[in-house]
């Protein structure tokens, strides 16, 4: 069984196992409204199925260069800060989506997983990385910041002063140094990274799926109590950069492939 979408997959492998990639390879991926509208339609149909339907879900690019290489910078260029509260809260719908799945969730983590990319693979349950993958945070080079939770995710995967580092500096890491930050799982050749991704998941459909949905209902609800609150933050903050000079010209520097001129305003 699988659901059509213009720019996602989702297709059912077996036994419930269902597999969402994200089919942009033409713009590495990178996050659209559309296709977030598809992505939140699909986790919806997704939470609407009993454990027999939908026991596990991995999240993977399509092609083998990225993951997901951020949010569509074409489509934030310009934008207003009334269109950016929009998306904001069209993306965190997707977490919310993703965060009321009961069944597992793994980023298969196949290249680039950068802004909105890494921030979605820090949405899920845990992340396996091929060894070609590299994460980072590079909004502050376009003037703008995370804005789908990562400045509060990266820093509760890394701890507060590697975050900062990251997202101060916008650098991107390497599969294995996120995996010695204890970001990653686990980190294997690409070819090997969808079964290595349903070895895992094997394990984990070995045991109650009642009991495992109700840890991570546990764990979930501990860790919302205080993210909530810091997710509006975030969004507010992003979409009051979006009357800045810096955000415009970080944005159109980089579909006119040249070094933006911030100026701080
Ligand atoms: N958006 C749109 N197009 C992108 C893209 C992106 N994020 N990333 C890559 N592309 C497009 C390129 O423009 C290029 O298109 P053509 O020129 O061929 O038409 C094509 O994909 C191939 O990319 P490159 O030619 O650049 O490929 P390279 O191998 O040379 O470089 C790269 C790969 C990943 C290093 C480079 O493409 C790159 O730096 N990409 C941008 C990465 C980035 O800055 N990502 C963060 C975007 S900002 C929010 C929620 C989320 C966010 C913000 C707010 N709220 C809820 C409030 C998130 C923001 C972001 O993610």
């Amino acid at each position: 069984m699988s659901f059509e979408y213009q720019n996602i997959r989702l297709e059912n492998k077996e036994n419930g196992l269902w597999i969402l990639t994200i089919n942009r390879p033409e713009a590495l991926n990178a996050l659209n409204g559309t296709l977030l509208n598809e992505m939140g339609d699909a986790l919806r149909q997704l939470s609407e199925m009993d454990f027999d339907h939908a026991k596990a879900l991995v999240i993977t690019g399509s092609g083998n260069k990225a993951f997901v290489a951020g949010a569509d910078i074409k489509e934030m260029t310009d934008m207003s800060s009334e269109k950016a509260y929009q998306f904001a809260q069209k993306g965190q719908s997707i977490f919310q989506e993703l965060n009321l799945l009961k069944i597992p969730v793994v980023a298969a983590v196949n290249g680039f997983a950068l802004g909105g990319g890494c921030e979605l693979a820090l949405g899920c349950d845990f992340i396996i990385a091929s060894d070609n993958a590299k994460f980072g945070l590079p909004e502050v080079s376009l003037g703008l910041i995370p804005g789908f939770g990562g400045t509060v995710r990266l820093m509760q995967a890394v701890g507060l002063r590697k975050a900062k580092e990251l997202i101060f500096t916008g650098d991107m890491i390497s599969a294995d140094e996120a995996k010695r930050l204890g970001l990653v799982s686990e980190v294997v050749p690409q070819s090997e990274l969808i079964s290595t991704v349903e070895k895992k998941l094997s394990t984990i459909l070995s045991k109650s799926p009642l009991a495992v949905a109700s840890s991570k209902k546990s764990i979930l609800e501990a860790y919302n109590v205080e993210i909530d609150n810091a997710l509006q933050n975030e969004a507010k903050i992003f979409s009051v950069l979006f009357s800045s000079e810096d955000t415009k010209e970080g944005t159109r520097a980089f579909m006119e492939k040249r070094k933006p001129q911030f100026k701080g305003i």
